[in-house]
């Protein structure tokens, strides 16, 4: 292949469905291929696990260029669960759970890492844009450049870059910096996250700032960008506003015993989302509310994620013990408060609980940005509603009409849910649109535009 642009994924944007491939859901996928397809690009990324470690040839699909990258049980052991899932992830996320260091899980993300960005190399361009995505590919950027230094490359990090304070402990730091430096472009969701970068690449890549998030490396001018991800607005809001699934959040509220409240949480089952604590803040609302007539249901979908990591496990039997225990607590005949759903929904489905619910419970300790508030929020095709958010989550620089709370202040949570079950209409109504009005502008298209342009693509 001779692609001017090539993205770089864990995975493809297409998955295996009996004998063909299919395109993979979600607005970065759907933001992408359009402009992929236009210029002849292609999109460098691992094939999944049904697959298996099969090498496949590159093939095209969705009308762009896809080049499977083969990895075996023990790398998506080593690499996958072990280096980025119990290593990375942890770290770059407060360290809310122990990241694990070990120098098996590291070799293997060195290894992988050269596969994609030897299967870059190969798929390129001499004068084309190599555009790498998040923590798992961190020295993809370093790698392509060494193999050749005159293509342009960018990097977009969809989780937070730590505090210099955390970043510290990682004992590759070193390799970490040098290779998004790799990088023409070094983008983040959020303005912090880009400063901790910034702090990181001079005290550990030798970087020297030149101003305007600007660093010099190596005699290479580094630009960082701060690039929050947004969503396909129009695919959430059409789906809101059918007939059949306003019709459908009817009977689902029905079916719930027509609560006077429904409060929902929709979240992988993941421990940086704070599942358990927002539980422990429903669990007050219910104590504080136990002598009065008002019905509270609360939703949680939470969607089976990682399963092989230890930490997951743990999580999801303490999340499954408190809905137990809470129901115990307050149920009475026709009503549990707890109404919860490890699964994953139909996007349709899904849509149904985002516009049946009154308020929107979105409490991570920390998050990248976090789609599903922005989902809630394009889904309120009636402007009511309230969102409840994480001062934590990347969203809250941009949501700045949410209720913001610190999750792990229990009773402020519990509190505010109070405050938003009462809250007066009109108010209601004035944070709504502002919320909205946001979510429309920085919508997934708008995104990819603002990444991909100073990359001159
Ligand atoms: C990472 C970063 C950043 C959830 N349940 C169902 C379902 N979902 C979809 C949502 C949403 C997506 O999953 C979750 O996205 P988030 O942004 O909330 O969180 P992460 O998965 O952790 O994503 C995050 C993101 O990357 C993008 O840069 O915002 O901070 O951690 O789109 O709709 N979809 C369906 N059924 C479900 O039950 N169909």
């Amino acid at each position: 292949m001779n692609s001017q642009i090539v993205v770089v994924a864990n995975r493809l944007p297409v998955r295996r469905v009996g004998d063909g491939w299919e395109p993979s859901p979600g607005g970065l996928v759907r933001a992408l291929v359009p402009i992929l397809q236009k210029r002849d690009g292609a999109w460098v990324g691992w094939a999944g696990a049904d697959t298996g470690s099969e090498a496949l040839e590159p093939f095209e699909a969705d009308g762009i260029g896809q080049v499977p990258v083969p990895l075996s049980a023990e790398e998506i052991e080593h690499f996958y669960f072990g280096f980025c899932n119990g290593t990375l992830w942890p770290l770059y996320h407060d360290v809310v759970s122990a990241p694990e260091f070990h120098r098996r899980w590291w070799r293997a993300y060195e290894a992988v890492n050269q596969r994609y960005a030897d299967h870059v190399l190969e798929t390129l361009s001499p004068d084309g844009i190599a555009w790498v995505q998040d923590y798992q590919l961190q020295l993809v950027p370093r790698m392509i450049r060494n193999g050749r230094p005159d293509t342009t490359i960018g990097f977009y990090l969809h989780i937070p870059f730590p505090p210099i304070e955390l970043f510290a402990r990682m004992p590759w730091r070193n390799e970490i910096i040098q290779g998004l430096l790799g990088a023409d472009v070094v983008a983040f969701q959020t303005r912090r996250s880009a400063e901790n970068f910034i702090r990181c690449a001079r005290r550990y890549g030798g970087a020297h700032s030149l101003g305007r998030g600007e660093l010099s490396v190596e005699g290479r001018r580094v630009r960082t960008q701060r690039a929050p991800i947004g969503i396909d607005v129009d695919e959430f809001r059409n789906l809101a506003r059918s007939p059949e699934i306003q019709e459908r959040a009817r009977e689902l509220r029905s079916e719930m015993g027509n609560p006077d409240k429904v409060i929902l949480g929709v979240d992988r089952l993941d421990y940086t989302k704070g599942i358990d604590i927002r539980l422990r803040a429903v669990e007050t609302l219910l104590r504080w509310s136990i002598d009065s007539d008002v019905r509270y249901e609360f939703v949680q979908v939470a969607v089976p994620s990682r399963e092989g990591v230890p930490a997951y496990q743990s999580l999801r039997e303490n999340i499954e013990g408190a809905v137990g225990r809470i129901n115990g607590d307050f149920a009475r005949p026709g009503w549990s408060p707890v109404h919860y759903l490890y699964r994953s929904l139909p996007l349709e489905e899904l849509v149904t609980y985002y516009v049946a619910a009154d308020v929107m419970l979105v409490t991570p300790l920390r998050d990248g940005m976090n789609l599903v508030a922005k989902e809630y929020v394009a889904c309120r095709v009636h402007n009511d509603g309230v969102l409840i958010l994480s001062e934590f989550a990347g969203a809250a620089e941009q949501l700045r009409s949410s209720l913001l709370v610190n999750p792990h202040d229990v009773d402020q949570v519990a509190a505010t849910l109070q405050h938003a079950v009462e809250m007066d209409p009109s108010e209601i109504q004035r944070r709504m649109l502002s919320l909205k009005r946001t979510v429309k502008r920085a919508d997934v298209y708008r995104w990819a535009a603002s990444c991909l342009d100073p990359l001159g693509a």
